[in-house]
C-alpha cells in the first residue's frame, strides 16, 4: 500500500499570536509529527511511504496536489493545526481535483475537533486520526486494506484513537529526516546549517492556563538517555547535521535524565549543538554547567510576564526570583537565552507590561518573543473568557465548522482593544530590540555570512514593525501570506473554501 504524507504550505496560515513579521524571520523546520509516523510505518514492512515537505520545498497547494496525482498513493494524510485549516482544505481540493483517494487528517486540531473535522464546510476528510498516529495510523490503513472500513461508513466508524498513550518512546524508531529535504532547514537561531528539530519526551505534568497541554498532553513519558543520545548520533554521524532544537514540552522535567544525557553525549564525543525549552524552575546550577559541558547552546524559557501578581493568575507556576536565577546561570555557564513573554492576560495593565519589560532589561535574554494572548481551544484561558463573557460562543469551534477567509483568533480585549494591544506590543518590541547594547551584542556575534544576511533581514523587519507609523501598519491578526499582505489585499482573494 502506498501512503504519502503531507506537511501544508504555510501561505494562509492564521496568526495566532505573533506579529507577522516575528514569524516571517523564524526558520523552516522538519515536519516532525508526520516523520515519526512515517518511520514507523516504514518499519512495519507493509507499506510504500513518501512524505511532501511543502513548506521546505516551497509548493503551492496546486503543486501539492500535482506532486501527489503523480505519486499516486492509496492513502494521503496530512498534519492539522487549528491555524493551518486553510492550507490543509486548498490542499485537499488540489488532490481531489486530480484522483480520487482517501484523506486521513491527524494532528493537534483533531486532537481537539475530531468531528468537526468530517463537516463538509470543514475539512471534509475521509478519515480522523485523533492523537499519536504512529500506531492508529497502521490500524486504519490495515483496516482500509481489508475493507473493514470505507468512506461510506458513519463518522463515529471512520475516527480512530489511540487506545491509550505510546508508553515506551524509546520503541519509536527516528524520525525519518532522510524522506525530506535536510538540507533545506534551517533556524533564525542557528549559527550553522542545516538544522533540525527532535522530541526526547512528549507531554507536560504542569497546568499554565494558557497552554492545552494540561488538558491534551498530561501523560508525562520520556526516552532513556542513551535512545536519546542515538539519535542525536545518528544526526551528527550520519546525516551531518549541527544543530538540534529538541521541541519537547519541558525539556527538564526529569533533571537527572537530562544530566545523563550530557553524560552519555560527552562518553560519545559528540560536537552536536542543541538547544530545548524548558521552565526555570526545573534547572539548577549543576544541571545547567552539564548542560553547557554537552554543547547545548541555547535554552528557550517561558517567562510570560514580570508581574508576580499575573504570573500567579496564569498558574504558571514559577517566582520572578527563579527567572532571574536562571537567567544569571546561564550567562555565567555561556548559555544563550530565548525568553517568552506575553501580554494581553485577563486583568493585566500597562503598568503590568512595563514590569515585564523592566524584567526583560534585568534578565538581559540574548532573544526575545513578546506574544498577544489569544485563549486557543482546549485551554483554560479559553474556557475562563467564555464564562467570563469576554469570548462570545464557540468561535473556534465555529471556525472549525466552517472554514472561512475572515476569521480571527479571539483575545481578552476587555481592558485593551485589539488595536492598542498591537500598539502596546510593537511598544514593547521597539524598547527591547533597539536598544543600542541589544543590536550592538548582535553585531559582535556574527560568525559568517548566512548568519549576518539572516540577522540583517529579521533586522530591518523589525525596523518596518516597529517605525512605520500607526496609521501605515498593516493588521497583523489578520490571515498571513507569504508577502505578509493582509487578506483583504491579497492578490487571489477568491478562495473557493466552501
Ligand atoms: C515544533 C512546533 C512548531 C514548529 C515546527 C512546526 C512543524 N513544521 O512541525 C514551528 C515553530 C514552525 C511551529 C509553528 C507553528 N505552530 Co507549532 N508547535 C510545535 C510543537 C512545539 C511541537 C510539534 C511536534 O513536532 N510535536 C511532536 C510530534 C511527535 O507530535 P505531533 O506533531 O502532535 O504529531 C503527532 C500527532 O499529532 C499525530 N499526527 C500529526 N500529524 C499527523 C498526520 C496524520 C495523517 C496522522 C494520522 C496523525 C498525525 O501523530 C504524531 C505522532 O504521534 C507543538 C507543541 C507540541 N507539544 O506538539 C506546537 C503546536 C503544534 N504549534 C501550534 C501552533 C499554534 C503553531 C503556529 C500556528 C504558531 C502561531 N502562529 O501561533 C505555527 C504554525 C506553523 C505551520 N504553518 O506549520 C499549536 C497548535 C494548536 C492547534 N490547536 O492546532 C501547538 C500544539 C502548540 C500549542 N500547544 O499551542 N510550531
Ligand atoms: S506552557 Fe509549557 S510548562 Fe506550561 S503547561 Fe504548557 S507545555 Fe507545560
Amino acid at each position: 500500500m502506498k501512503i504519502c504524507l503531507i506537511n501544508v504550505p504555510n501561505t494562509y496560515e492564521l496568526v495566532g499570536n505573533d506579529p507577522v513579521i516575528i514569524k516571517e524571520q523564524q526558520g523552516v523546520y522538519p515536519p516532525l509529527g508526520i516523520l515519526y509516523i512515517a518511520a514507523s510505518l516504514r518499519d512495519t514492512g507493509r507499506y510504500e511511504v513518501t512524505v511532501i515537505d511543502a513548506q521546505a520545498d516551497e509548493l503551492s497547494h496546486a503543486e501539492v496536489g500535482q506532486r501527489v496525482a503523480e505519486i499516486k498513493p492509496d492513502l494521503v494524510g496530512l498534519t492539522a493545526m487549528t491555524f493551518t485549516l486553510i492550507d490543509c482544505k486548498l490542499v485537499m481540493q488540489e488532490i481531489r481535483k486530480r484522483l480520487s483517494v482517501p484523506i486521513v487528517v491527524g494532528g493537534p486540531h483533531t486532537a481537539i475537533f475530531p468531528m468537526e473535522t468530517f463537516d463538509p464546510h470543514g475539512l471534509n476528510a475521509d478519515y480522523v486520526v485523533v492523537g499519536e498516529g504512529e500506531v492508529t495510523l497502521d490500524t486504519l490503513a490495515q483496516d482500509i486494506s481489508t475493507g473493514k472500513v470505507n468512506s461510506s461508513m458513519s463518522e463515529a466508524r471512520r475516527v480512530y484513537r489511540q487506545e491509550k498513550f505510546i508508553e515506551d518512546l524509546d520503541q519509536l524508531p527516528f524520525a525519518a529526516r532522510e524522506m525530506t529535504p535536510i538540507h533545506k532547514y534551517y533556524s533564525i537561531l542557528s549559527e550553522e546549517t542545516p538544522s533540525t528539530t527532535m522530541f526526547s519526551s512528549r507531554g507536560c505534568p504542569f497546568s499554565c492556563e494558557y497552554c492545552d497541554r494540561p488538558a491534551l498532553g498530561k501523560g508525562f513519558r520520556a526516552q532513556t538517555a542513551n535512545r536519546v543520545v542515538d539519535e542525536m548520533e545518528h544526526c551528527e554521524r550520519v546525516l551531518n547535521i549541527k544543530d538540534i532544537f529538541f521541541y519537547d514540552d519541558t525539556f527538564s522535567v526529569s533533571m537527572k535524565r537530562v544530566q545523563q544525557i550530557c553524560d552519555e553525549y560527552n562518553r560519545r564525543h559528540l560536537t552536536i549543538k542543541w538547544d530545548v525549552r524548558t521552565r526555570v524552575n526545573v534547572v539548577n546550577e549543576e544541571l545547567l554547567k552539564a548542560m553547557r559541558s554537552a554543547n547545548c547552546t541555547r535554552i528557550h524559557f517561558g517567562v510570560e510576564s514580570g508581574s508576580p501578581r499575573v504570573v500567579r493568575e496564569i498558574n504558571k507556576g514559577i517566582s520572578i526570583a527563579q527567572v532571574e536565577k536562571a537567567f544569571d546561570l546561564c550567562k555565567k555557564y555561556n548559555i544563550k537565552t530565548l525568553a517568552y513573554f506575553m501580554m494581553g492576560n485577563p486583568t493585566e495593565t500597562m503598568e503590568d507590561v512595563k514590569e515585564t519589560l523592566a524584567l526583560s532589561r534585568r534578565i538581559k535574554p540574548d532573544y526575545m518573543q513578546m506574544t498577544i494572548l489569544s485563549p486557543f481551544p482546549a485551554t483554560e484561558a479559553y474556557v475562563r473568557a467564555r464564562k467570563e463573557g469576554v469570548i462570545h460562543g464557540d468561535p473556534w469551534r465555529d471556525y472549525a465548522r466552517a472554514i472561512n477567509d475572515d476569521f480571527r483568533p479571539p483575545l481578552n480585549d476587555q481592558i485593551y482593544t485589539r488595536q492598542e494591544l498591537e500598539k502596546n506590543l510593537r511598544w514593547f518590541y521597539r524598547n527591547f530590540y533597539l536598544m543600542p547594547d541589544f543590536v550592538m551584542d548582535r553585531i559582535m556575534e556574527v560568525k559568517n555570512w548566512g548568519q549576518f544576511k539572516r540577522y540583517f533581514s529579521a533586522g530591518l523587519s523589525l525596523l518596518k514593525m516597529t517605525m512605520v507609523p500607526e496609521s501605515k501598519m498593516k493588521d497583523s491578526w489578520q490571515l498571513r501570506t507569504k508577502t505578509g499582505i493582509a487578506s483583504s489585499a491579497r492578490p487571489e482573494t477568491a478562495l473557493h473554501l466552501a
